[in-house]
């Protein structure tokens, strides 16, 4: 559907000044559509990013902008006595009628933002540094955002990390077996069973509505290629109301493990304690001065947490057929639930040690 000239014609509509060169499929996300366009400005190369949003997983596109567009401009005003500043967030490119998005004739909806220069995302944390930089990044991203000026953000995704639900959801799509899976994925599935009584734990402890990222994946942050640090925080459709703790889990769950999420050699999969340790300190150097005590309390069991939620939800999509996740291979979603059920149970031996960890931190 986004061939070649359909994407050179989207990103004629936008604010963008010279020729249109190519545009090609860029990074590693499963939702979006993300392409990398090249511009031929006067002889200069110029690069911006364009995205068609997944309005099947984001059912209204108009409110998600609303919320980007808010919350780029706050984290402008944060950041502008910084050097660099137009690196360190999201600049959106408006469109050629004056909004910030675009719709195609088959009413899709695109964004177009500033390309990030001399920064790059992994996939996987190659060292401590990069997930002290990372957690440092995300940090200082909820504690920017920590002063928006009310309304209340959009719920992009209603119930987005409620676990519990999320384990509703797993129970229905056992129950259906649509895709005749359900065979296949019996150790997975007592795997979930087995470990229900903690998918209410966060929800139940009364801790604090933030301004939150929700998918603080190690490769939605930018790292800056000379200095390493982390840079710009991207990615932002499901920043929304939410536990801060929804943000350091994530984190756990996707750089404390050496390899990448799809890893079908379990055996690579552990919680790799340095790694740990330095989201730890890079987390607290930057959102220590507002988190509460009983949040703190938390930081290792909201890894183990939401390594299990991503699981359940990719266990659910394969059970279902593969709808919501973008997948490349056969049992693609099942290879994605093994290795957060292998690492869940990885933090699990090494939890006491985590917690005394945070204690002292
Ligand atoms: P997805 O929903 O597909 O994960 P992202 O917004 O995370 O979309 O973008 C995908 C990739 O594109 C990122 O991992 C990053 O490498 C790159 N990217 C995104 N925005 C920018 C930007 N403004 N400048 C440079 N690279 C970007
Ligand atoms: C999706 O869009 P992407 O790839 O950054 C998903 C996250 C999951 C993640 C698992 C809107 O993130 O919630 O944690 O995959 N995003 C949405 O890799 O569902
Ligand atoms: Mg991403």
């Amino acid at each position: 559907m986004n061939d070649g000239a359909g994407v050179a014609a989207v990103a004629r509509e936008f604010e963008i000044s010279g020729s249109f060169v190519d545009a090609k499929p860029y990074g590693s996300g499963h939702i979006n559509d993300t392409y990398r366009a090249v511009f031929d400005d006067g002889g200069v190369e110029k690069h911006a990013i364009l995205q068609r949003i997944n309005h099947n997983v984001f059912k209204n596109p108009v409110i998600l902008m609303e919320n980007v567009e808010r919350v780029t401009a706050h984290l402008a005003l944060q950041v502008a006595g910084e050097p660099d500043p137009c690196r360190r967030v999201l600049r959106l490119i408006p469109a050629r009628d004056g909004r910030n998005w675009h719709v195609d004739a088959e009413q899709n909806y695109w964004r177009a933002y500033h390309f990030i220069e001399d920064a790059r995302t992994y996939d996987a944390a190659l060292s401590p540094e990069q997930a002290y930089q990372a957690a440092r990044a995300f940090g200082k991203f909820q504690q920017q955002l920590a002063s928006l000026p009310a309304p209340r953000l959009h719920d992009t995704i209603p119930d987005f990390h409620n676990t519990p639900k999320r384990f509703t959801a797993l129970e229905r799509a056992i129950e259906a077996d649509v895709a005749g899976r359900a065979k296949l994925a019996m150790a997975e599935i007592d795997f979930a069973l087995a470990h229900q009584s903690m998918a209410g734990v966060l929800l139940d402890a009364k801790l604090p509505e933030r301004v939150t990222h929700n998918d603080t994946k190690f490769n939605n942050v930018m790292l800056d290629d000379a200095s390493g640090e982390g840079i710009c925080v991207i990615d932002l459709d499901t920043v929304m109301p939410g536990l801060a703790l929804y943000d350091f889990g994530d984190m756990v769950r996707t750089t404390t493990s050496p390899t990448k999420e799809d890893e079908q050699d379990l055996s690579k999969i552990a919680m790799q304690f340095p790694m740990f340790e330095a989201l730890v300190r890079g987390y607290i150097s930057t959102a220590g001065d507002f988190l509460t005590g009983r949040e703190k309390q938390f930081l290792a069991f909201s890894g183990k947490l939401i390594t299990f939620e991503i699981g359940l939800r990719f266990l659910t999509d394969y059970l279902s057929g593969d709808t919501y996740f973008r997948v490349h291979r056969e049992g693609h979603n099942l290879d994605r639930c093994r290795t957060q059920f292998k690492l869940v149970q990885s933090i699990e031996q090494q939890e006491e040690k985590m917690n005394r960890l945070v204690e002292s931190a």
